[in-house]
């Protein structure tokens, strides 16, 4: 899925298809829309749940923020958990 969507206050949701990433804001053609709208947050947050629990297994339906499971994080030049560790000196990027 490309689509990337967010829920802010129980009410505004931003969608598009830019990766919320430095490049996604300032290289890539994308876009996002901001809708508040409390009834559109409530069925977005209802959908990600539904898609959430179709995950296969507990590791999936956890995985650390960076990590080998979540794409991308051990290259991108960011401690996506902010624990002092990016990328290669990520130990869940070792394995
Ligand atoms: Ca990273
Ligand atoms: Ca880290």
């Amino acid at each position: 899925m490309h689509l990337k969507t967010g829920i802010a206050d129980s009410w505004k949701v931003l969608m598009g298809s830019m990766n919320w990433t430095s490049a996604g804001s300032r290289q890539n053609d994308e876009n996002t829309i901001v809708v508040g709208n409390g009834l559109l947050a409530r069925e977005a947050q209802q959908y990600f749940e539904v898609l959430w629990k179709t995950l296969i297994n507990a590791e999936e339906q956890t995985p650390n923020a960076e990590s080998s499971k979540s794409k991308n994080s051990c290259f991108d030049g960011i401690d996506n958990d902010h624990d002092g560790l990016q990328d290669a000196k990520e130990l869940a990027c070792k394995k």
